[in-house]
């Protein structure tokens, strides 16, 4: 959780990759891809519902493969990181300007858990010199609503936090919702933190406009495979602290869940902003088949 967020999550993941390569010492070929798998895989184990760390270090080790040298397999995962990182930063650059464009004078917006790609949307519409107001949920249990409050603060936006159980109450006065993305799947539901579901059926009842911030990165190339996203559980720590509760009592803390994509009014992408119903069109065209499957 030192590293937090899906698209910080997949930008460390290919720059930890890029920083293996560099420092790697040894000549031999088969070692250092044994060594690169290994390095892989830990990063793939520390998270996982976020596809965009799948995708992260796919794209740093494309091609490595195929290397017939310690020295080119260096310089090729390098290069990658390098690339991903760069297209990485444009991407959430192109989704501020790109969504900001949805932000009308006047606009109540709330958003969820801590974004930074939302966050962006928000910022630059401001600095643009939209009057708007944004309501920002507190995000139990990790409560990285905190985080979201002080980002929003710096950029000077009028900003009010509100409990994760006060969103259907405040959701009367919401014109727009703006969150972030984990995964995406290829039938356009959004895998998000944990109550970003409800807000969404709340925003749906109330009229209000529930946008999904999302580099296509965090388009997950296994789910047109048929495989199920999979649902980080944390530690009953971060719910309840020991000793608060009779033993006997289970505490489930799942931290991220499913909105389907009847819910969602727009996915806003660095592509542009696109409907849950064309994310399947534009996995095809950005992924072939290159990245599905293990
Ligand atoms: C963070 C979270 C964010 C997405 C998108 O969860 O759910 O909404 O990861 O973030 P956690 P970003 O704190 O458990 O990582 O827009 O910054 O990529």
């Amino acid at each position: 959780m030192r590293i937090r967020g899906a698209g910080r999550i997949a930008r460390s993941a290919a720059g930890a990759l890029g920083d293996f390569a560099k420092r790697y010492a040894g000549n031999d070929i088969a070692a250092f891809r044994a060594d690169l798998d290994s390095a892989a895989k830990t990063l793939l184990g520390s998270r996982p519902t976020a596809v965009s760390l799948r995708n992260g270090v796919m794209a740093a080790i494309k091609g490595s493969d195929s290397a017939e040298t310690v020295q080119e397999a260096k310089e090729l995962i390098i290069g990658n990181s390098k690339d991903f990182i760069r297209r990485s930063e444009a991407a959430v650059r192109d989704i501020a300007l790109i969504g900001a464009k949805r932000i009308e004078d006047g606009d109540v917006v709330m958003t969820h858990c801590n974004s930074s790609v939302a966050i962006g949307v928000l910022a630059e519409a401001h600095r643009q010199g939209k009057d708007f107001r944004v309501y920002a949920t507190e995000s139990r249990p990790w409560r990285q609503g905190i985080l979201t409050v002080k980002d929003l603060a710096k950029e000077g936006i009028d900003t009010t936090m509100i409990i994760d159980s006060a969103v259907r109450l405040v959701m009367k006065k919401v014109d727009k919702v703006f969150v972030g993305a984990d995964t995406i799947t290829s039938q356009g539901a959004l895998v998000n933190k944990i109550g970003t579901s409800q807000i969404a059926l709340a925003a749906n009842e109330a009229r209000a406009q529930f946008y999904v911030c999302s580099e296509t990165y965090k388009f997950s190339p296994l789910t047109v495979a048929g495989d199920l996203v999979r649902i980080e559980e944390r530690e009953v720590s971060e719910v309840v602290k020991p000793g608060e509760i009779p033993d006997s009592v289970k505490v489930y803390n799942p931290v991220f869940d499913v909105t389907p994509p009847q819910y969602i009014s727009g996915i806003i992408t660095e592509l542009g902003l696109i409907s849950p119903g064309s994310v399947y069109g534009i996995m095809e065209r950005k992924f072939g088949t290159e990245l599905i499957g293990e």
